[in-house]
């Protein structure tokens, strides 16, 4: 299968403007995914192999071996009852030949699961687009921000960053040079200042320049936090009242290192926060890439976007085909 079918609904790859740290040799987007997932690939294929070594049919038995390997992908208990039912009732009705068509079947079961949250992203008629960005503290929220405001300005779009964190000490230093870096303006103001303020400031700055997307840097919160959910309250209000329409996306920003724990916090995160769609940070460093699936499942969110480094251009829009034939591939 060849890269730019798997990536056909977005441009390019872009150079993006600048990559100060990146000494690496240009790789396509599949296999920087391919890389990011290794560790969760190789503790599946071990799964899936000893499996087929078992026997040479795959029956019923022997699949319950890869259940408890499925879990420790952080698949997810729930999802990983539904993909052994159905390989289950596969092994008993027609029998599963081999470990190669059982790798066809489980990447048919999670592909399955991910395309059931899909759906595309609406852009609004008139800019500015704007992305809330949310989430439990040290996600990735703020580097994230940074490298989106990158990949947006690669793919010709004019950017605009809102420091409302003001919360945190050095956050809006740590945003400010993350503009600097992908070269886009930033909206702020002073630590313990009103974070609506800030929005209000960067949505009019925004509608007056007319660029198109504004992204708002948050600061870090636990759903039990009332004054600081109440301040995002507050911002969605700002947002919706200049913007018609806005906040047009709120990114749920969930670090794949905190397994099921990470998935509990969004969970409550999502029913109080109107989040449209994930980004999955630190991608790089696990091996329970599987949450993808367990947020698909539980979440019903599509994963938007995957963290696969510290680098500015460390994030890539995340493809369920490219993700699954990188995991079980
Ligand atoms: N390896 C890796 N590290 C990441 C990734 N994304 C973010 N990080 C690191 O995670 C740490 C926290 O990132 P921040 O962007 O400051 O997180 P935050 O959510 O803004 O944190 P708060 O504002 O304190 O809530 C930093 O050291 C980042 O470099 C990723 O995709 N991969
Ligand atoms: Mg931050």
């Amino acid at each position: 299968m060849v890269f730019s079918s798997l990536f056909g609904k977005r441009p390019a790859e872009p150079e993006p403007p600048s990559t100060p740290t990146s000494d690496q040799p240009k790789l396509s987007l599949f296999d920087r995914m391919r890389q990011a997932v290794t560790r969760t690939r190789e503790s599946l294929s071990d799964s899936i192999s000893s499996v087929v070594a078992l026997t040479r049919e795959v029956d019923q038995a022997s699949l319950d071996d890869l259940e408890p390997r499925l879990l420790a992908a952080d698949i997810g208990s729930a999802t990983t009852a539904i993909i052994m039912e159905n390989l289950r009732q596969r092994a008993f009705r027609t029998g599963i030949e081999s470990g190669a068509q059982l790798k066809e079947i489980l990447k048919a079961e999670l592909k399955q699961i991910l395309d059931s949250v899909a759906h595309p992203i609406q852009h609004p008629a008139t800019p500015p687009e704007v992305i809330l960005m949310v989430g439990v503290n040290g996600t990735g929220k703020t580097t994230t921000t940074g490298k989106l405001a990158n990949l947006y300005r690669s793919q010709g779009r004019s950017v605009l960053l809102c420091a409302a964190d003001t919360f945190r000490a050095a956050a809006i230093e740590q945003l400010e040079v993350w503009a600097q870096r992908s070269d886009v303006p930033v909206i702020k103001t002073k630590q313990g200042g009103d974070p609506s303020a800030a929005l209000y400031d960067a949505l009019t700055a925004a509608k007056s320049r007319g660029t198109n997307v504004l992204i708002a840097d948050t600061a870090g919160r636990l759903h039990t936090k009332t004054d600081l959910m109440k301040e995002l309250d507050k911002m969605r209000r700002t947002a919706e009242k200049l913007v018609p329409g806005a906040p047009h996306q709120t990114f749920l920003v969930m670090d794949a290192t905190t397994g099921q724990n990470g998935l509990q916090q969004a969970r409550l995160f999502t029913e109080a926060a109107r989040v449209t769609g994930i980004v999955l940070t630190k991608l790089d460093g696990t091996a329970k890439g599987g949450i993808v699936l367990a947020i698909a499942t539980e979440l019903r969110l599509p994963v938007l976007y995957a963290g696969i480094g510290e680098k500015i251009d460390d994030l890539i829009p995340f493809d369920s085909s490219a993700f699954i034939d990188s995991l079980v591939g």
